[in-house]
């Protein structure tokens, strides 16, 4: 008995799983195992001597079955561990990158004119991109035989429809539905039969309106110098006469060239001056035409051109380039670059 406890002993030590573990039990304790030959010997033996021996065997019995179940948790351990150890992630290792999405300029561009604006007391309305004429044309005191009704230049959608050509309508809109006063920027998509470096047939502009009463030329010219030193920096701003046949009197407005400096380059075919957007007093007649008194009420309005905006902003010298969605082109607007925070 003592040797085949040793011998046990011995043989568990080297099991190593649980295949092992197995075909020593059915060695020791399996039919024709060695312990269960050892019960054989009780025939032969005396009542007395049986007895003891009986009890021997079954407490060594219940010795094996205890060490076989100690070294099956051993073995369960052993396993679980190594599980863990080589599945293990390494949290030190550098993470992949994400794909951060960005916006795009004309949107990034969009969203900083809205800041200035709203910080300045402006709301912002939208108006349709599909508009009457009678909205985009004759209501701005545009009259039938303008140049700018020409087919030529404007998309037609029937006789009295048509792909708006900028944004001005928006002010009939919001005059038609509010009592003055009214002070507001609209944001939005136009259309124009014009294409090359710097024209697009689709392009965004913003429009601005302000009408109370006392509304003077004075507040236009501190609205709009106010905006563009916020939007490019302390740059110089020049007002110049101009025609537009909603607003009396007109100007355009320029900045100092910001390619050159003032100094006079081609962008700015040597002037040292660039043309960022329309503007004047409101016509009284666009007044009497969203329904408000112009005996009472005079009004500021504005009108820019997004792209330019932001052509001029990040130096871009193509308007195409907002439209290919090239990735390494818009990825250059991307937060995560850290250039445009
Ligand atoms: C207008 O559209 C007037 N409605 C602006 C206005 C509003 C004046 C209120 C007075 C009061 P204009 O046609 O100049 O004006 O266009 C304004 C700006 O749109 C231009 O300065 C230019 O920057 C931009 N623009 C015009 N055509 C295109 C085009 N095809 N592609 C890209 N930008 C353009």
């Amino acid at each position: 008995m003592e040797n085949v406890k040793r011998e046990f002993e011995e043989e568990l030590k080297s099991v190593k799983n649980f295949e092992e573990l197995k075909q020593l039990k059915a060695a020791y304790l399996g039919k024709k195992g060695k312990l269960t030959s050892l019960f054989k010997k009780l025939k032969g033996l005396s009542e007395g001597e049986k007895k003891e021996f009986g009890r021997k065997i079954n407490e060594l019995k219940e010795h094996f079955e205890r060490l076989l179940e100690e070294k099956s948790k051993e073995i369960f351990e052993a396993i679980k561990r190594e599980s863990i150890e080589s599945e293990a992630i390494d949290i030190t290792l550098p993470a992949r990158g994400i794909n951060f999405g960005s916006l795009h300029p004309i949107t990034k561009t969009i969203m900083e004119i809205e800041d200035i604006f709203r910080s300045m007391g402006f709301g912002v309305e939208v108006g349709p991109e599909i508009e009457l004429d009678l909205f985009n044309f004759e209501l701005l005191n545009i009259p039938k035989e303008h140049p700018a009704r020409d087919m030529q230049d404007t998309f037609y959608i029937n006789d009295n429809v048509v792909l708006r050509t900028h944004t001005s309508p928006t002010q009939i809109r919001v005059m038609k539905r509010q009592k003055p006063p009214v002070m507001f920027i609209s944001p939005g998509r136009v259309y124009r039969r014009d294409s090359d470096i710097t024209h697009s047939p689709m392009f965004h502009q913003v429009e601005g309106l302000l009408v109370d009463k006392n509304i003077r030329f004075s507040d236009l010219k501190c609205i709009l110098t106010g905006f563009l030193k916020l939007f490019f920096g302390d740059v110089k701003v020049r007002f110049r006469p101009s025609y537009f046949p909603f607003t009396e009197p007109s100007a355009e407005v320029d900045i100092g060239c910001i390619i050159c400096g003032g100094k006079g380059c081609r962008v700015c075919s040597n002037t040292g001056f660039l043309e960022v957007l329309g503007c004047g007093m409101v016509h009284p007649n666009v007044l009497i035409n969203g329904g408000y008194d112009p005996e009472n009420y005079t009004g500021l309005a504005f009108g820019l051109g997004v792209e330019r905006f932001a052509m001029l902003k990040y130096g871009i010298d193509n308007i195409k380039l907002f439209f290919e969605n090239d990735l390494r082109f818009l990825e250059q607007f991307s937060y995560h670059k850290g250039r445009l925070l």
